[in-house]
């Protein structure tokens, strides 16, 4: 496995590469545009300047989260082939650039969903927490401000203004869209960036929903072992895999990790693990990556891991902020530092154990 940090590019992001570089172990980083929309071609030049920069600091870019996949795509819209032929455009740039993974997810409207960004825990620290009966009870529109205004002046990654401006027109358009429904759109729009992607070796990585069930009554096909594996085989293309999110696919407690990492071998393209903490069965808080201060065993996640050969990127995900950091909410440096560090001495215990 590498291990990296998603990094959100200057001007983004609080972290500076040099910092990142003295983690001890972290070779590459996870970036994206952060200034393109949905739908929008990458140009060529911005893929070369980000990709300059990073090396200059002495890091790799490992791969994108994310190349973002425009509604028409997710709705089946007529417009969706000019999009597709975007986004197919956009994976060629990338993969004449050497990159070779793309993270992205197929979430109606909202990509993850908090209620809490800043939730004071017992030891002072604060970390983003969920409850569904907030949920429940809130506008889509407030929750969407509520995001913005709390995120320490950082443009949070699937909060972005520019497209929740239209919150009305985006629900409207997933009026008539079902399970289904979006499940053949994603596997329409996967069978027409395979053959790009057969040709550069891209890894395409869907992430799963988060959390691991329909919100607002949006519809969401991708949180148990059974969905993952279902859109394996209805794309079979060892190109069309998974991003394995401990803290998405978790936030299911009846979601078995490790069972699903063993029925994923081979299309796990990339990692993010980390920990959170079950208070209610309505509730549930980011933990710090440590086992004993969450809900998950981490050591059998990274076990599983291993076991099935899993060689490539893993990233700490969601961080506390601790410390006094100010920074964009789950991604400030410290604690998915102490992240890294954790998952790389379990890695080193895991492969040490198993070579006797
Ligand atoms: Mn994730």
């Amino acid at each position: 496995m590498q291990m990296t940090m998603r990094w959100f590019g200057t001007g983004h992001d609080s972290v500076k590469l040099e910092q990142i570089r003295q983690v001890p172990g972290l070779t590459g980083v996870i970036t994206t545009l952060y200034n393109t929309q949905p739908g929008e071609v990458w140009t060529r030049e911005a893929i070369a300047a980000i990709k300059a920069e990073v090396e200059a600091s002495g890091l790799v870019i490992a791969g994108i989260e994310s190349v973002n996949i425009h509604d028409a795509i997710k709705t089946g819209a007529p417009e969706r082939e000019k999009y597709i032929d975007n986004y197919i455009t956009t994976l060629t740039r990338l993969g004449e650039a050497g990159i070779k993974l793309v993270c992205y997810n197929f979430m109606p409207v909202f990509d993850w969903t908090r209620t809490d960004l800043a939730r004071k825990r017992s030891d002072g620290s604060t970390a983003m927490a969920y409850n569904q009966k907030i949920v429940d009870t809130i506008d889509p529109n407030d929750m969407s401000s509520a995001i913005q205004s709390n995120s320490n002046g950082y443009v949070m990654a699937g909060w972005e203004p520019e497209r929740l401006a239209h919150l009305k027109e985006l629900f409207a358009m997933y009026q008539d869209v079902d399970e289904e429904k979006l499940f053949e759109n994603l596997c329409y729009f996967l069978k027409r960036i395979m053959p790009t992607c057969d040709k550069y070796g891209i890894n395409m990585a869907i992430h799963p929903d988060d959390p691991a069930w329909s919100v607002f009554g949006l519809p969401r096909i991708i949180n148990t072992k059974e969905k993952l594996l279902h859109l394996m085989r209805g794309v079979d293309n060892p190109h069309n895999g998974v991003t394995l999110c401990t803290g998405s696919l978790g936030t299911n407690p009846k979601n078995d990790i490790p069972d699903i990492i063993g029925s994923l071998k081979g299309r796990i393209h990339f990692a993010h693990v980390r920990n959170l903490r079950y208070n209610t069965p309505d509730d549930f808080e980011e933990a710090a990556h440590l086992s004993t201060d969450g809900s998950m065993d981490m050591y059998a996640i990274i076990k599983a891991l291993y076991d099935i050969g899993f060689n490539g990127p893993i990233r700490p995900d969601h961080g506390r902020a601790i410390w006094g950091e100010v920074g964009m909410p789950g991604y400030g440096l410290y604690d998915r530092a102490l992240g890294a560090t954790y998952l790389n001495g379990l890695w080193e215990a895991v492969e040490k154990s198993s070579r006797k």
